[in-house]
């Protein structure tokens, strides 16, 4: 057994008697209430999910197991001459809590390595895809086709005890998030450069084999490794986070969770949004011409997408309340790398005036920017202009999040999911309307 993977059970074992004392000595103690607003609203702040991988506090912003991004970026093993971690030393600290030393990370990555290749198969089903389909149609699709290699589905059919279905969870899962960027490589390769071999790079870290398979140069590789760290893990409740968990609730193995998963990140309030972003960015820029807007062309192009029933894509979030740390450390890196690049610099003009305008507006909770708003320029600036496939992108990152949950999920024997629902009727009697 794997280092990480021993560190892993232990950290099992040792937790599984506390979730076990919360059920038996507390279980109908009381946390919360539960109002109309929350359920007709989505069920906005209802605390009825529990993870210990990351959480999001709605002011601070979110933290991985127990460290906020700053201190991630900083406390985590970095390569030799990079400036951001090894994607690997995430996976080791959101599995098991731990932040790793070097050599840990290395074994990481060692396993990591002997886990990419992908069957020759799921190569033909992307290339069956016709060269207009959405990347995330092809995403999902692939990592669907090879629920065939599922080792918890096989176990399971053979007899697995409850206590051990974490083990081949944990096969799979790793399997999955090794193998994602060669998938989602391919997938680039395929719609927009045309080229048909993805060649891997064993010697390459998940983060620069990733910059070195779609032929982007440095600093790309630091790149790909802060946007798949940043993108990991938003606490439970989000849509994708929700989905896996819910999928794999039913002890459907990862691969069909990381699919449907892949599907909730697919739309516009969600993931789709950092498309969102370039593509309205996009439509300004179209009408400018070479010129950067000034403010007052910003704010009427924002009143123009509000006044036709659009949402401003990139601003507000269902928790947070303030600006997206993700977002920050996004622009402290356009800052350093990249502060004359002219996105960059409608970005910007828009983190002036957006937040102004929605207060105004009244509706939005949230005025300030989320990490949609800043991720696609940067991407933009490295040469990866082909927007809609950027959610892949996000898809790789949040799958590591996603992944560890799911495998904490089976460790700690969380049951199937099943809230309850009500018909509107009994909502009326309920508030004495009826
Ligand atoms: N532009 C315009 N209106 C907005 C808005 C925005 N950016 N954000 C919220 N609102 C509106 C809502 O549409 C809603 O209007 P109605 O009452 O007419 O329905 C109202 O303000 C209240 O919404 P809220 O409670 O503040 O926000 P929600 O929790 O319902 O939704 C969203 C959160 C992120 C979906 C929302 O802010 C939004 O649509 N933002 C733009 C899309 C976006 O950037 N999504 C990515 C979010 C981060 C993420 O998940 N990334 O994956």
């Amino acid at each position: 057994m794997s280092y990480l993977k021993n560190l892993l059970h232990e950290k099992i074992e040792a937790h599984r008697p506390r979730v076990k004392r919360l059920l038996t000595e507390h279980g109908e103690k009381i946390i919360n209430q539960v109002s109309v607003q929350q359920v007709i609203g989505g069920m906005r702040g209802i605390k009825s999910l529990i993870t210990d991988i990351s959480y999001l506090d709605p002011y601070e912003g979110i933290r991985y197991r127990g460290y906020t991004l700053p201190e991630v970026f900083e406390k985590l093993p970095k390569p030799p001459g990079g400036k951001m971690p090894y994607v690997e030393g995430l996976f080791y600290l959101l599995l098991t809590g731990d932040l790793p030393t070097e050599s840990q990370v290395g074994d990481v990555i060692y396993d990591s390595v002997n886990r990419r290749q992908l069957p020759r198969y799921v190569y033909e089903v992307i290339d069956a895809f016709p060269n207009n389909s959405h990347p995330m149609v092809i995403l999902s699709s692939a990592v669907m086709s090879m629920q065939r290699e599922s080792i918890f589905n096989l176990k399971y059919q053979r007899g697995l005890d409850k206590l051990n279905y974490w083990d081949p969870t944990y096969e799979d899962a790793f399997n999955l998030v090794s193998k994602l960027p060669v998938i989602g490589a391919y997938i680039y390769n395929k719609l927009y450069t045309k080229t048909k071999f993805v060649y891997q790079d064993p010697t390459l870290d998940f983060g620069a084999n990733f910059a070195s398979m779609i032929n982007i140069g440095k600093p790309y590789d630091d790149v790909s490794r802060m946007y798949f760290i940043l993108h990991a893990d938003h606490e439970g409740g989000n849509v994708s986070a929700h989905a896996g968990h819910l999928i794999a609730s039913t002890l459907s193995d990862v691969y069909y969770a990381t699919s449907g998963m892949i599907n909730g990140l697919a739309g516009p309030l969600h993931g789709l949004a950092n498309q969102e972003v370039l593509r309205w960015i996009q439509e300004l820029r179209s009408k400018m011409g070479d010129k950067v807007p000034s403010e007052d062309d910003m704010k009427k192009f924002v009143h123009e997408t509000l006044q036709s029933g659009q949402v401003i894509p990139g601003f507000g979030h269902a928790v947070l309340r303030k600006t997206d740390p993700r977002y920050s450390i996004q622009r402290e890196f356009c800052l350093e790398y990249m502060p004359d690049d002219e996105l960059f610099k409608y970005v910007d003009i828009l983190y002036k005036v957006v937040p102004d305008i929605l207060l105004e507006q009244g509706k939005a909770k949230n005025p300030w920017p989320n990490l949609d708003a800043q991720s696609g320029v940067i991407q933009w600036h490295y040469g990866l202009t082909d927007y809609d496939y950027y959610t892949v992108l996000f898809s790789i990152g949040r799958a590591i999040g996603v992944l560890s949950n799911i495998i904490w999920d089976r460790a700690l024997g969380y049951p199937i999911e099943r809230p309850k629902s009500i018909t509107t009727d009994m909502l009326e009697q309920m508030v004495g309307i009826k």
